[in-house]
């Protein structure tokens, strides 16, 4: 057994029985081979707000199968299996973060991304998750929404010694519930630096209706200063909002197929609540951060509002092509900090003309890696009008610096209109969604080697 095991049982017997008082029968049975023996040790410990509806009769046949959930700009954490337990290795660390074509930020995160990897499990499953800590400080992983015994929680102090800066620590535990869950440090100014991740527990039996497409989207705020990279979390303003760690228009855009029903679950790990709103659709709630809901609770929307630490899942028929606009509706979290451009310097728009304020604006778009499209037609008298300009100068066009397969076939300077938390949601007929998937697995794959090359 090694160093870290041993304290690992050690601290599971003080913290998670001897601290709380738990009965000697729960105590140093985190950590067992056989799954199924793991979940009649836990069965009876969770209480459900629906009654024990846990306690279900023996399956007949395996779980259904499941279709994963799609993080767009971030990968899915690989596991092992060790006997009948899923394995997954998870490392805490510093993260550089390309939020935008022209900002990279210093974020915390896991697994060398930010938000960390989504984690895939099935309702049932036995999990491991290897934790190790290579940041600076201490930290730990409280599962969020997920009913695991407490000394599995993650809360410093409470449940287990922080885990301190080169250690590793055990967490394990029955999965017996279904839903969108996520992970995340319990320690406030790391969750700010963006310590969160995606832990989604596929039904044992399929949701019905079935989904045909599943898109995962973490809401994030950062308060990062021009010319920094650290985001300040001790700011209660934002000036950068993202989609799983990415600002508009950098986002990679949804596909889906025409006629497929298609599920969207929103997490909201920030100190603001988000009103997502999508275009030209209705959805309905179908789950929430603590599973799914009943059908007889669902109604039509097109915008729901995802509090912080919320999880909202909404589905909607795709029944209309297009490219559809799902995005935050706060006005200030539908724009990107121009500030970055300007770095220490102003454009004169308010009180000079429009000539002025273009040829700094050339400038400045010299100064970064993309070529500024000139912006929407104004008036002959704009600079006569009070309240001038407002939008006029806001739109960075970017095409060519967040072009990829997903974005092919947008019509020129898409990118201008698209700032903050805000992404599409392409919703394809058959031969352009067929030329559409083969595309981007084309390039996925050719990326792959080009990768194996390199290294
Ligand atoms: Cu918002």
């Amino acid at each position: 057994m090694s160093g870290t095991r041993r304290r690992f049982f050690r601290d599971a017997a003080f913290f998670g029985a001897g601290f709380l008082g738990l009965s000697e029968a729960l105590r140093g049975e985190t950590q067992v081979s056989d799954p199924q023996a793991a979940r009649a040790i836990e069965q009876g410990r969770h209480h459900s707000p629906y009654g024990n509806h846990k306690k279900k009769e023996a399956p007949t046949s395996g779980p259904d199968p499941f279709l994963p959930m799609v993080t767009p700009d971030v990968a899915d954490l690989p596991h092992e299996m060790d006997g009948g337990v899923k394995v997954f290795k998870l490392v805490a660390e510093p993260v550089k973060r390309k939020i935008a074509p022209f900002k990279t930020i210093d974020a915390w995160g896991y697994n060398g991304s930010c938000p960390g990897p989504t984690i895939q499990v099935q309702q049932g499953d036995r999990v491991r998750i290897v934790f190790e800590n290579k940041l600076p400080e201490a930290t730990s992983i409280h599962w969020h929404g997920l009913e695991v015994p407490i000394e599995q929680d993650g809360v410093p102090w409470i449940s287990q010694k922080p885990i301190a800066p080169g250690e590793k620590y055990v967490y394990e535990f029955t999965v017996h519930q279904e839903g969108t869950f996520f992970y995340h440090s319990h320690g406030a100014m790391q969750e700010m630096m963006g310590m969160i991740g995606f832990f989604v527990a596929h039904p044992e039996r399929s949701y019905k209706p079935r989904a045909d497409h599943d898109f995962g989207m973490i809401l994030q705020e950062w308060a990062v200063l021009p010319n920094n990279s650290v985001p300040n979390t001790a700011a209660m303003e934002f000036n950068w909002l993202t989609f799983n760690g990415v600002s508009a228009p950098a986002i990679t855009p949804m596909i889906a197929r025409l006629g497929s029903r298609v599920r969207l679950r929103i997490v909201n790990m920030g100190m603001d609540h988000h009103p997502i709103h999508l275009h030209g659709n209705q959805f309905v709630v179908t789950g929430t951060e603590g599973g799914r809901a009943p059908e007889s609770t669902w109604y039509p929307m097109n915008t729901v509002l995802v509090g912080v630490a919320q999880a909202r899942v909404v589905e909607f028929e795709a029944k209309y092509p297009g490219s559809w606009m799902v995005h935050c509706h706060l006005p200030h979290h539908m724009m990107n900090s121009m500030m970055d451009l300007l770095k220490d310097r102003a454009i004169e728009t308010a009180n000079t003309n429009d000539a002025k304020a273009l040829s700094q604006m050339e400038t400045l778009a010299k100064s970064v890696p993309f070529e500024h499209v000139h912006h929407s037609p104004i008036a002959a008298n704009a600079n006569a009008v009070p309240g001038f300009p407002q939008d006029a100068f806001m739109e960075m066009g970017m095409d060519d610096a967040v072009a990829k397969p997903e974005t092919h076939g947008l019509p020129p300077n898409w990118s201008a209109g698209m700032m903050g938390m805000m992404t599409l949601i392409r919703v394809l007929p058959d031969r352009e969604y067929e030329e559409m998937t083969q595309r981007i697995k084309n390039t996925r794959t050719s990326e792959q080697k080009e990768r194996s090359h390199a290294s």
